[in-house]
């Protein structure tokens, strides 16, 4: 049952101003907000949708590192570019914030003093990682290594990106630091632990007692599976020269953990939109006398952030006690791109601010297909084919031509008047269909499941074609003018009530119908009704909704995706390169025996899409190799293929055949399999080194 609520608090997770904004993180944690926000609106409430800039941590020095600045300006720089994106894409912030104003530094100290002053942190001397040339401690993106968990090589030392895993940097294998790729010494320091054990059996009350069956099962199972492995105690400090000052004496150079200030950064921008609004942020953040006065708070955020919503700040939002906890956080998962992880360093992605710019008056024609293709429960694709295919045949083909055939034909044979209806049985089964629209879509939304929600809406487009082409109004106007009257007056009806609801995911399109038909301002509440529009009122001039997207424009932007990759320098420092592993020495190198093969037979192994099996000749023997690299080699394409082979590799046995050696592989940062081949065809069992 969905509680009710007359305030709520929404946000969306502060995207780092160090880089502009794609279709994946739109999808993410963006456009599910803003539909949310705008159907709360539509219905009356107290809405506070508050965003703003991450202005701190390792991932804005590191970019004015890389782009040779300095932090203050990459900040200025992409907090205005996302913050105009946004606005231009109609993402409707109610406050897009940053973190580096004066009120953000103190709001978040005055919280570490108040946990602070009652005792809830732990101080702590530990060993951490340092870095000698660079004369800095490491800690979260500073430091790369082998996630503990998953083995993942390139986790980050807060946190791995592939399990999800909330990590401290001295649990990486093999750790590697991020300035100067060397591995780190470890130097004694002191920070301020939040003991996140202390409150696991809180958290487990709250979270696995409280919101089984009510969060999305993607968050509520990676939550358990944490809090099943035991919280650890976590520094809520770190030793920075850019962040927020850790507010205590004799902290000199100690500044605020990224992920303590970051989502108080919400709260920060409730104070400045309430200070600006004439409303109380205290009612939007804080307990009431009366919890049945408690504001309603959603996080909508990615995946990867689902630790540090659902454990972490809500363990320090207890630890205050006077605030209110998340109700729901409905993560959505990642959003892939034309087969491959999105990914800023090699430019895979499509940039929202550059398709604004080559899509102008395109913003709902994006909102429509994102939202469609959500990752809501899996992660999900975008394809420019399927954003065309959605666009012509469902946005044009449907919903425009819906609306459009109505203005047109009443235009056509009533001088663009609204006539007059004489209900019948057919007119009213469909009015009955229409009423039952708003509540199937509200339940949708209030359930998270925009996908959903937005296919019904398409439903009632698909109502109203049917209906005309049903009753055939072209037809019937040559002889039965009043029934036509009646028929254009529905379908009208129909169209109002598709520019009400469609106002949370087509907020452009939504205004353009209203223009049309001359409606009032109606909300949602208004919607299911036949009697939107008045008999006898102007309707506007028929305006185009949407319009065909042709070949050539998805086919260039195909083009201009493979064209920047190709020419894109692979660049050390990019994240997704898996860092320098462990240093080894000249005698463990000469232990391994790799030389020159050719395969002979090759086949795929029964019951595995991994694995193929070959029979090699190295020179010295035949031997049998499994290699997992069936989706990127056919068995026929490998057969003579001269490769090169670990030889003394201890055999093992897989899938119940044994593997004597290893066929050596380049792989490339989004897992594509290449095989390493002498530059010309020498003879078997030349050794290499
Ligand atoms: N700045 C976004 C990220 O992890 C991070 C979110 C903060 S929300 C308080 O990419
Ligand atoms: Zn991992």
């Amino acid at each position: 049952m969905q509680k009710e609520f007359k305030r709520y608090t929404v946000t969306s997770a502060l995207p780092y101003a160090n880089g502009p904004l794609h279709i994946g993180h739109i999808a993410g944690a963006y456009l599910p907000a803003d539909t949310y926000v705008r159907y709360l609106r539509g219905k009356g409430k107290e809405v506070a949708y508050v965003c703003g800039s991450d202005e701190h941590g390792a991932a804005i020095t590191l970019r004015a590192k890389k782009e040779n600045t300095t932090p203050q300006a990459i900040i200025d720089k992409y907090h205005q570019i996302n913050k105009d994106t946004f606005k231009r894409f109609g993402i409707s912030f109610d406050m897009y914030h940053r973190t580096s104003k004066k009120i953000h530094h103190k709001t978040s100290q005055e919280f570490f003093l108040n946990l602070y002053e009652k005792g809830e942190f732990t101080e702590k001397e530990s060993e951490q990682f340092y870095d000698e040339e660079y004369k800095q401690f490491l800690a979260d993106r500073y430091v790369t290594g082998t996630c503990p968990k998953c083995s993942h090589p390139a986790a980050y030392g807060d946190q791995c990106e592939k399990c999800g895993t909330s990590l401290n940097a001295t649990d990486l294998i093999n750790p590697i630091s991020t300035l100067s790729g060397k591995t780190p010494v470890l130097k004694t320091t002191k920070h301020w632990y939040l003991p996140l054990d202390k409150y696991q059996p809180w958290l487990e009350k709250w979270l696995i007692e409280g919101k089984k069956g009510e969060w999305k099962s993607n968050v509520f199972g990676q939550c358990s599976s944490w809090l099943k492995e035991g919280l650890q105690p976590r520094a809520m400090t770190r030793d920075l020269d850019w962040g927020v000052d850790v507010p205590l004496p004799h902290a000199e150079g100690k500044k605020l953990y990224v992920w303590l200030d970051a989502p108080i950064g919400y709260i920060s921008a409730t104070k400045d939109w309430a200070k600006d609004n004439d409303k109380n942020w205290e009612e939007y953040w804080k307990k009431q006398d009366n919890p049945a006065d408690d504001s309603c708070l959603i996080h909508f955020i990615g995946k990867d952030n689902i630790v540090f919503h659902c454990i972490i700040f809500p363990a320090i939002l207890h630890a205050h006690g006077e605030y209110i906890l998340p109700e729901n956080v409905p993560a959505n998962e990642f959003l892939n791109l034309e087969g491959e992880k999105i990914s800023t360093s090699r430019n895979w992605a499509v940039w929202l601010h550059e398709y604004l710019d080559e899509f102008p008056g395109k913003e709902d024609e994006l909102r429509y297909v994102l939202t469609s293709i959500a990752p809501e429960t899996k992660d999900s694709e975008f394809t420019w084919k399927d954003y065309q295919a959605r666009v012509n045949n469902e946005l044009v083909a449907i919903f425009g031509n819906f609306v459009n055939r109505a203005v047109v034909l009443t235009h056509k044979y009533f001088g663009g008047h609204l006539p007059a209806a004489t209900l019948q049985g057919e007119d009213e089964a469909v009015i009955k269909e229409l009423a039952a629209f708003p509540a199937k879509i509200a339940e949708s939304i209030e359930k998270y499941r925009f996908r959903e929600a937005l296919a019904h809406l398409m439903d009632l487009a698909r109502l109203g074609n049917k209906y005309l082409a049903d009753t055939e109004p072209w037809k019937l106007i040559k002889t039965d003018e009043k029934r036509t009257a009646t028929i254009l007056n529905v379908a009208l009806q129909i169209a109002a009530n598709l520019s009400i609801l469609c106002e949370p995911f087509l907020p452009r399109t939504a205004e353009k119908i209203a223009t049309m038909l001359n409606m009032d301002g109606e909300k949602w509440d208004e919607a299911g009704s036949a009697n939107i529009l008045l008999a006898g009122q102007n309707i506007e001039k028929p305006a185009l909704l949407f319009e065909k997207i042709e070949d050539k424009l998805v086919e260039e932007q195909v083009e201009k995706l493979k064209a920047t990759e190709a020419n894109k320098p692979v660049k050390v420092e990019d994240v997704e390169i898996s860092p320098q592993k462990a240093e080894v020495t000249f005698d463990d190198f000469m232990k391994m025996d790799i030389r020159t093969g050719t395969i002979l037979e090759a086949e795929a192994v029964p019951k595995s899409n991994k694995l193929l099996k070959f029979k090699v000749d190295t020179g010295v023997d035949t031997r049998t190799i499994l290699s997992g690299i069936a989706k990127h080699y056919s068995p026929e394409e490998m057969i003579g293929k001269q490769v090169t082979v670990l030889m003394n590799l201890a055999p093992r046995a897989i899938m119940g055949i044994e593997s004597q050696g290893m066929i050596l592989m380049a792989e490339d940062h989004d897992g594509k399999l290449r095989l390493i081949q002498p530059n010309e065809v020498t003879q078997n069992g030349m050794g290499i080194s």
